[in-house]
């Protein structure tokens, strides 16, 4: 048998890593043969929570999983991690300012940057969930210049998801048969879910959905870029269950590989391609293979989408500039 992964989950007490570990020690993240070991990292104030994690985890006698490390110190949890899932984080609370939160993340990100780089495996992969997910991944990859910038990644596949899975509702077929939408650019409500180059059984999206050409134009991107705040709005929390199902996505089809003509949504250091500037984390198709993606080059882009990409990557450049402002501070 494989020899245990090491995964360190941030924020493990937090309500997306409750619903995180049990999915990665049921071997969701990293395949149904690969024993793991869970590394969960909390805040001194969440510790008590943390240890409660680990007993559930122990009672529910996972066959996969082979150790539990619990810590609040990074550095300790970094230790030897193989994959690293960062969803621990500032949250914006009533009456806080924009950057007053930016500066708070920055400061987590660079300090778990730091503990990484030090602790961690050399190959480590890592994804970013926390949000600003793109900045904070962005800040992250700063502070740690030995890790090699595309072992760093942020989180779109709960947003790639939940477009696959508004199209598939639509068109009444089973989520499986719809491929290759793309989340473009930050994961905020400036996203731009594009339906151009995705198919449902084989066929154009556009060409499968005839007679909703108006919900595609008018209802599809707005529900897609609002949907946190509608399941805020029903559930009086936000997304958890969702979100921990996606970042396994994200993680196995990075390490595992994409299917044979798919591709998913990741945030990864833009290097220029189609436009988007240079030095921005900022969501591309992207298709992988043994732990390397690529992004998906020369699908053609029509003005009204190319003006919504300029504007998502416009955001990024704000936050960037604003998380700078925040380090020199
Ligand atoms: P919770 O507030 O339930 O959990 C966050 C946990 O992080 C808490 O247990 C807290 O103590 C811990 N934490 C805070 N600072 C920490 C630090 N310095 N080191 C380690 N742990 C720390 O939030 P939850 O609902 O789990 O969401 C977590 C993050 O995911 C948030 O930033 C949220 O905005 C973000 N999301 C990102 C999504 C994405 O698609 N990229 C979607 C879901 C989610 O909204």
């Amino acid at each position: 048998p494989a020899s245990a992964k090491r995964v360190l989950i941030t924020g493990a007490a937090g309500q997306i890593g409750y619903a995180l570990c049990p999915m990665v020690a049921a071997g969701r993240m990293l395949g149904p043969d690969q024993p793991v070991i869970l590394h969960l990292l909390d805040i001194a104030p969440a510790a008590a929570a943390l240890e409660g994690v680990k007993m559930e985890l122990l009672d529910a006698a996972f066959p996969l999983l082979q150790g539990i490390v619990t810590s609040t110190d990074p550095a300790e949890a970094c230790s030897g991690v193989d994959v690293a899932v960062m969803v621990g984080g500032f949250p914006r609370k009533a009456g806080m300012e924009r950057k007053d939160v930016m500066g708070k993340n920055v400061s987590i990100y660079a300090a778990q940057a730091r503990a990484l780089e030090a602790n961690a495996s050399k190959d480590v992969k890592v994804l970013v969930v926390a949000n600003p997910a793109n900045t904070n991944a962005l800040m992250l990859a700063e502070h740690a210049p030995s890790i090699p910038p595309e072992n760093i990644t942020a989180m779109t596949r709960l947003d790639h998801n939940r477009a696959l899975a508004q199209v598939a509702e639509r068109a009444g077929v089973p989520v499986t048969k719809v491929k290759n939408v793309i989340i473009w650019g930050n994961h905020s409500s400036t996203q731009y879910p594009d339906v151009s180059h995705g198919t449902v059984d084989g066929k154009p999206i556009r060409e499968a959905l005839k007679g909703s050409e108006g919900w595609l134009a008018e209802e599809f991107v707005p529900t897609v870029q609002q949907r946190g705040a509608a399941i805020i709005k029903a559930r009086g929390l936000s997304s958890a269950m969702s979100a921990a199902s996606s970042a396994c996505d994200h993680v196995r089809n990075w390490l595992l590989g994409t299917a044979p003509g798919t591709w998913v949504s990741m945030g990864v250091l833009s290097d220029g391609s189609y436009g988007q500037p240079k030095g921005l984390v900022y969501s591309f198709p992207c298709t992988c293979k043994a732990g390397e993606w690529s992004i998906v080059q020369g699908l053609e882009i029509d003005a009204v989408s190319a003006e919504k990409m300029r504007a998502t990557a416009e955001e990024l450049a704000e936050e960037r500039e604003l998380a700078l402002e925040c380090i020199k501070e």
